[in-house]
């Protein structure tokens, strides 16, 4: 059964290559994506390192001036998609584009081709490094606003958590654009309308669209009126978990120069997740920023601490308390939402569903931090799903059925670089 499997991950992955890039699946996400790139690296590196490079540097050539790198690379319009370029209205690098960001996984994935690279590739190695120096540097000058410790967004598309109920709070606080001009949405054509965000939020996720246009996307401008503003332990423990693996990729180039920035990063990073430690609920949670209030929710970003490798060890065991309490409920892996929290739904998107990207970076950190039950269990538990259902965009984490995309990237290529293994994929340290 491996071997099949392996062999129609491969094909997925092939059949969504457009030249150089990747996309997620075909018609409902016909674009090159940030986080989905680095992760399909990861499982293209598997049979062919030289395609895997390319992914990369595709996605860094459409880095913007200031270091963005944006969520959506357009290259050219595709009807099947809404919104398309001509609702954003900006590009990186001569290249149209979505004017916000996405979760800056890119660091760990270029670190993982560094450490398994020959001599001969380690030029490529530079590039990027480079590129992703600039991306973190960004995070950390345009998505931490004055007086608040962690790493923010203006746009839940930012999170790559769309409609996780952890953004209710800022999404309730906000109005819709009166001028919003009407549009149709592509999504519900391609995919059950039941399992993807309401037409409310959507309304939500245009107002802020229309924002970041009217405004020129001027990132500060965005940031300080835009209409929203919430600080995400995801984006924070993943862009911490990448200054760290930047600052080992750094060492390896000899870049010494520029270790005593990334230091003050990783310093800065483990001070500001204390910003998201909510006492009622004692988990990491987001929180927003203008208010102050938490969101009362455990998800999958909370479990991210271990990756991060931040927290004091009552803060560990707590969270540690809340994965193993979930765990008890579902049948799959980590869902995106507490079970027990009001909004849970199963097979609707980000506010229940089990997502691989996720899962694997849960029991990367939880491996590495000296859990390797609970972090081996992930595993199968995603390999057990895809064998179950195949290789969809997520899954009920009760009952295993696949939920929206078929055919879907980052799932094929977490299968080659983890799920499907034989042996453990990583090791306890
Ligand atoms: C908006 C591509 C992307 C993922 C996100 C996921 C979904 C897009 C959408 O698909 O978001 O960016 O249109 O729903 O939430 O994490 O990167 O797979």
């Amino acid at each position: 059964m491996t071997e099949t499997l392996n062999q129609q991950a491969m094909a997925i992955l092939q059949k969504n290559d457009r030249g150089g890039f990747t996309i997620p699946t075909a018609r409902l996400y016909p674009f090159q994506w940030n986080w989905d790139s680095a992760f399909i690296a990861l499982g293209i590196a598997t049979y062919d390192r030289e395609r895997a490079w390319q992914e990369l540097e595709m996605l860094t050539d459409a880095q913007a001036d200031d270091g963005m790198i944006p969520h959506i690379i357009f290259r050219k319009d595709d009807a099947d998609y809404f919104p398309g370029p001509s609702i954003w209205q900006t590009e990186a690098a001569g290249i149209p584009a979505s004017g916000i960001s996405q979760p800056p996984v890119l660091a760990s994935i270029v670190r993982h081709l560094v450490e398994t690279a020959p001599a001969s590739e380690l030029a490529r190695a530079g590039s990027l490094f480079e590129s992703t120096l600039r991306w973190q540097r960004w995070y950390f000058h345009y998505r931490r606003p004055e007086g608040c410790p962690a790493i923010c967004t203006v746009h839940p598309w930012e999170t790559g958590r769309d409609n996780c109920p952890d953004w209710d709070i800022g999404m309730r606080a906000m109005a819709v654009d009166p001028d919003l001009p009407s549009y149709k949405r592509k999504d519900i054509e391609h995919a059950d309308p039941s399992q993807r965000p309401s037409h409310e939020e959507y309304d939500k996720y245009i107002t802020m669209v229309k924002f970041g246009r009217d405004h020129n996307w001027d990132q500060s401008v965005i940031v300080n009126n835009g209409p929203f503003l919430m600080a995400d332990p995801g984006l924070h423990f993943i862009w911490l978990r990448a200054c760290r693996d930047l600052r080992e990729i750094a060492v390896w180039l000899g870049k010494d120069d520029v270790l005593p920035e990334i230091d003050s990063w990783i310093e800065a990073g483990i001070a500001g997740a204390e910003y998201f430690w909510n006492d009622a609920i004692q988990a990491y949670c987001v929180r927003d920023v203008r208010s102050g209030t938490f969101s009362d929710g455990f998800s999958n970003a909370s479990a991210l601490c271990f990756y991060a490798d931040v927290g004091s060890q009552a803060q560990r065991d707590h969270t540690l308390e809340h994965i193993r309490r979930i765990a008890k409920q579902t049948k799959f892996g980590q869902p995106s939402w507490d079970p027990e929290a009001a909004r849970f739904e199963s097979q609707r998107y980000w506010c229940g569903p089990l997502w691989c990207q996720m899962n694997y970076m849960i029991s990367k950190g939880l491996a590495e931090q000296g859990i390797p039950d609970l972090a081996e269990k992930m595993r199968l538990d995603l390999r057990h799903v895809i064998e179950l259902s195949g290789f969809y965009e997520c899954f009920d984490p009760i009952s295993g059925a696949g939920c929206i995309g078929q055919d879907f990237s980052w799932t094929a290529a977490l299968w080659l670089a983890w799920a499907g293994y034989d042996a453990p994929a990583i090791q306890a340290a």
